[in-house]
């Protein structure tokens, strides 16, 4: 997000009303949370945008299981989402819900300017689909079972009349956006995915169903009444419907400015991959970042009904505090890596993070102000005594913003956190209690100052991810957290002349126990075992390698030295297990499957960047290889 943009547009996906919100749900919008205090606290016009998802075949038969309309049922689901937002704090500024009228219009319109533009033409669409996913699917990414590669749940045969979107069109221009954007898709590992994805092709897209009729008509213009909009289209279109598309557009400027979209890694596609199309062919500008978060397990296990084992928040946030939540999700996963919650993780960094090093530090100004100065602190001696820390905690606050728009915000806090280190240090160093004995008042005084105004910075740039404590932390100092002091302290650099201090109740109790009863996992879901998804699978890049040159190691009757071509810019030397089944000079040109991004080892003492694929049986091992030559570094999967 550039510095100089005047608007922020921060959105959440919007979510599935098919079930009551957990823990996934709950990370997404915390984090979409940070980012637009922090984009209004840096005083940028900030619009942050949730909703729920309401149409689709799934909802329609959570709706029907349940003996409800599929619009009551949404009501009451849409109406729990809402109600944890408030519990959890959430500020947003619009909460839209697809079954709104003015969204379905927008979408509507949204088709006829694609129709028009002739990126939509009608077809036979034949091929599976997964409810649970609302995806389709070819045969050949399904389980030999035919069940869902990203769910593992049964799909569904489909056949019937439908409208395709020309996506195959744009994927020139998508693989364009990618190299030249640099971090329109975050964390990088998550873009390079999407890009080998649409570089293995794209096909056409559908986007209408006629079985099933809990959707977003087309437009009346077209004059097919038995077609509904694709969920997916549909969900997309809010980013801008809920701006005004097609309507009322005023809003539409906050789509110009710097557009955020957070999403968990499983909707990565459908937002990197179909919405910037869809957008190309609306003609309007792509969003800034689509960042991608990992996903959350409990204790070690993927969460799951049927285990019994999902996270509530609110259950959480009420036995330990909503802030103390918020920030344990932020710190302890790097924004694209997944994350287990455990209570004892949760309590580890209460205690510690929060109780021992931020608490305790204001506790410590309290009591030595009240001691030494009836409470009263004045930063005049401050710079005399203490440039050097000054210094190195604005450098800290320098980096940051530069984590929040990366989206690392674990890093945000790491960072924020050497402050405390920088305030704490000072304390134990100069040792204020023997300034007093000494009689040096006024080294003392500037010491209390010193942490008095570093606890100031902290506070203020922790505010996006803990606004009440950090409110509580400002009152208890004397001052207010907002854009004007944010501006003076964090950005110019100031020091606050001078605190009043308050006394505060302790922020972080320590907490000896867990509190939650921890739910025994029920009923294994033994198809599931063992089954990754898709995703998961991209996580190991495997590359066509020719090689170059092979060598006997010396003293091993089982390693051989390859030197191959991996279509980088140097040859990777590849240490491998194969010379009782390979002569080396045999091995010269041929080609082979590497597994590029495993960790260097060393193998007998040499450097082995990478494992070739083989496979063995009673009767030997064989090398995997292309059955026709590729070029080499071409990404297999
Ligand atoms: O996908 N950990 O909605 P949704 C982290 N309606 N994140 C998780 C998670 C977990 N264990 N489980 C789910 C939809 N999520 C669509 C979006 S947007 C135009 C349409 C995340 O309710 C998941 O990654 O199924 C996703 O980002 C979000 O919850 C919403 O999922």
């Amino acid at each position: 997000m550039s510095k100089t943009c005047k608007k922020a547009y921060i959105t959440t996906p919007i979510y599935y009303v098919n079930d009551v919100p957990h823990i996934g749900h709950a990370y997404t919008t915390i984090i979409a949370d940070t980012l637009a205090r922090y984009s209004r606290l840096i005083g940028l016009d900030t619009m942050f945008l949730t909703g729920t998802d309401e149409h689709g075949q799934k909802i329609e038969e959570a709706a029907k299981s349940r003996g409800r309309s599929p619009k009551e049922y949404a009501d009451e689901i849409s109406g729990k989402f809402k109600g944890l937002w408030d519990e959890l704090d959430i500020s947003y500024d619009k909460f839209i819900r697809t079954t709104d009228q003015d969204h379905m219009e927008g979408v509507q319109k949204a088709f006829e300017v694609m129709y028009k533009k002739e990126d939509i033409y009608k077809d036979q669409y034949e091929g599976f689909y997964c409810v649970s996913c609302e995806t389709f699917f070819t045969k050949i990414q399904l389980y030999d079972d035919e069940s869902c590669p990203d769910c593992g749940k049964p799909t569904s045969v489909v056949k019937e009349e439908s409208y395709f979107f020309k996506l195959s069109k744009y994927e020139k221009r998508l693989l364009k956006w990618y190299e030249e954007d640099d971090t329109c898709v975050l964390p990088k590992a998550k873009k390079n995915e999407v890009i080998n994805f649409v570089k293995q092709g794209l096909h056409d897209l559908s986007i209408t169903r006629t079985s099933f009729d809990w959707g977003v008509k087309l437009p009346t213009s077209m004059n097919d009444p038995k077609h509904v909009l694709y969920v997916w289209m549909d969900a997309l279109m809010n980013y801008i419907t809920a701006l005004g598309y097609g309507k009322d557009e005023k809003d539409m400027a906050y789509w110009s400015g710097t557009t955020v979209h957070l999403v968990g890694k499983d909707i990565l596609r459908f937002h990197a991959i179909y919405w910037p199309a869809f957008l190309m062919s609306l003609e309007l500008p792509l969003p800034k970042h689509i960042g991608a978060h990992g996903w959350w397990t409990r204790n070690g296990e993927k969460m799951s009904k049927s285990k019994g084992n999902v996270v509530n928040p609110k259950e959480v946030a009420d036995a330990y505090g909503v802030e103390n939540f918020r920030y344990f999700l932020l710190r302890e996963v790097p924004f694209g890596q997944d994350g287990d919650f455990s209570q004892k993780a949760l309590i580890d960094r209460i205690n510690s993070d929060l109780g021992n090093d931020l608490g305790n530090l204001l506790n410590r100004v309290i009591g030595m102000s009240s001691k030494y100065n009836d409470f009263e602190i004045d930063s005049i001696d401050v710079l005399k005594y203490h440039q050097k820390e000054i210094s190195e905690a604005d450098k800290i606050l320098e980096t940051l913003e530069k984590y929040i728009f990366a989206l690392q915000l674990n890093r945000y806090l790491e960072e924020l956190w050497k402050i405390l280190t920088i305030a704490n240090q000072a304390i134990a160093t100069y040792e204020p209690w023997t300034k007093i004995k000494e009689g040096k008042r006024d080294e003392a005084l500037a010491l209390v100052a010193l942490v008095a105004n570093l606890l100031a910075k902290v506070a203020t740039s922790l505010y996006p991810i803990m606004p009440k404590t950090c409110q509580s932390i400002s009152s208890s100092l004397g001052f207010s957290i907002d854009k004007e002091s944010y501006n003076e302290i964090i950005k110019e650099k100031s020091l606050l002349k001078k605190f009043t201090i308050k006394k505060t109740p302790p922020l972080f109790p320590r907490i000896e126990e867990e509190v939650l009863e921890t739910s025994e996992p029920k009923n294994e879901d033994k198809k599931n075992e063992g089954i990754i998804t898709i995703d998961k699978f991209f996580e190991t890049k495997i590359k066509i390698v020719t090689i170059l040159e092979a060598k006997e190691v010396p003293k091993s009757d089982r390693l051989l030295k390859l030197k191959v071509d991996a279509g980088e810019s140097e040859p990777r030397q590849v240490i491998a297990g194969i010379r009782e089944f390979y002569e080396a000079k045999d091995l010269v040109g041929t080609q082979a499957c590497l597994v590029a991004n495993l960790k260097p080892a060393k193998i007998m003492g040499l450097l082995s960047q990478g494992m070739l694929l083989a496979a063995k049986d009673k009767d030997g091992l064989c090398l995997i290889r292309p059955e026709s030559k590729k070029s080499s570094g071409t990404a297999v999967g």
